[in-house]
């Protein structure tokens, strides 16, 4: 017994002594390192389009980020980061006149690359090659897809609306211009539910419901730094007592509405705001964005009948098939996701847009739009890095036709 007591009485006494040992030690020295970025030009594209390329650098884990600029000869180094899995992102945006001057064509252009998430552990060096986007120069500016709440406390959602915007110095014709809903659930919503079956293309986009902007060409011109509306449902929400009062917006002055005709006439034709045609539909009464989390993207075609029509993976033959758009078509793609853990469920490909944008939650009245990276002869110039993580933010309520807080 004594012997027992005793030798229990030693091993505590030493892992005592060990503890303090250990804690007296200086803590293990994590070996920090340098982390080189290289970056290529586009195909066709000068050298020097690799240089001033801005990068981020985000810790995945962490969530920080690092950021800094590529030298003359397109490259960085981020002289001292820790162990850990990394995401870099690539962006240049160039003006009219920098294209002009650089590629002899006078259009603003993003240049971009983005390299997902990678563990580095000792010095490396990642090479990138920028790719050219927002070649069009049309961006989808803000998203307000979470609805609002009724005074009785009821869910509100036709006054949903998506804003384009002419992001380049030039006039742009719109007509013709393709907007869909990627098809996928915005996060874990219902137990059970998974990522979309067509996770794993990074070339192509499915989407569900496809309108498209009616015009022969030269009808519908969109001056440098002026947006359009497209309104799930062109009235004064908020003004019309049978609607919803609490609604945070008036669209009766939208530039289109999406206008389902159906038998029983579940959606309302508004005299004064033009339909946009609707090419493709696969439910609901009207064009319904997920308020979960909407993948939007824009896109033009000349031959909307020739894109694929893809069956979804191991569903009912009832379900109809999605569209499939080629990436080379996607003008812009912005995701917005259930919450900031719902990565898993990204519906657009990295290559088109690297992340993904969220609200706190549905019928907030929240809105989501792309952040200004500069101001140019009073012309709001928005950001576009094709990362939607970093290009949105966040506003309480929706602002449409504005490019600031006021
Ligand atoms: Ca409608
Ligand atoms: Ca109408």
């Amino acid at each position: 017994m004594f012997f027992f007591r005793l030798t229990a009485r030693t091993v505590t006494a030493f892992a005592l002594v060990a503890a303090f040992v250990v804690s007296c030690n200086p803590p293990t020295e994590v070996q920090r390192f340098a982390l080189t970025v290289e970056v290529a030009p586009p195909q066709g594209y000068p050298s020097a389009a690799a240089s001033g390329v801005r990068l981020s650098l985000r810790n995945v884990d962490r969530g920080t980020t690092d950021t800094t600029s590529t030298d003359a000869a397109g490259k960085a180094v981020f002289a001292s980061i820790l162990p850990g899995k990394y995401e870099v992102t690539a962006t240049r945006s160039l003006t009219a006149e920098a294209a002009q001057m650089l590629i002899g064509r006078s259009q603003a252009v993003t240049l971009s690359a983005f390299s997902s998430s990678a563990t580095y552990n000792a010095p490396q060096t990642v090479n990138l090659t920028l790719e050219v986007a927002g070649v069009g120069g049309l961006v989808i500016k803000e998203i307000y897809y979470t609805g609002s709440k009724t005074p009785s406390g009821g869910n509100y959602f036709s006054d949903q609306f998506v804003e384009i915007y002419n992001n380049s110095a030039d006039t742009i014709f719109t007509d013709g211009l393709c907007i869909a809903d990627v098809y996928g659930v915005s996060g874990l919503i219902n137990p059970g539910q998974r990522p979309t079956e067509f996770k794993d293309d990074q070339n192509n986009v499915y989407v569900s419901s496809v309108w498209r902007i009616p015009g022969t060409g030269r009808q519908y011109p969109l001056a440098p730094g002026r947006s359009i509306i497209i309104a799930q449902d062109g009235v004064n929400h908020s003004g019309d007592t049978t609607l919803n009062r609490n609604s945070p917006v008036d669209l009766s002055r939208a530039d289109w509405e999406t206008f389902n005709q159906r038998d029983d006439n579940r959606d309302i034709d508004f005299p004064n705001v033009p339909n946009l045609e609707r090419l493709y539909f696969t439910g609901g009464f009207d064009w319904l964005l997920p308020v979960f989390g909407p993948g939007v993207v824009i896109f033009r075609t000349s031959d909307f009948a020739a894109l694929e029509r893809t069956p979804i993976p191991g569903a009912a033959a009832t379900i109809q098939p999605r569209i499939k758009v080629p990436r080379a078509l996607v003008i812009d793609a912005v995701e917005a996701l259930r919450d900031a853990s719902s990565a898993d469920f990204k519906r657009i490909a990295p290559s088109m847009d690297a992340g993904f944008t969220f609200a706190n939650g549905t019928y907030t009245s929240e809105s989501v739009r792309r952040r200004v990276q500069s101001t140019v002869s009073g012309r709001a110039v928005l950001q576009d890095g094709n990362n939607s993580s970093m290009d949105f933010q966040l506003l309480s309520r929706p602002t449409p036709r504005r490019t600031d807080g006021m």
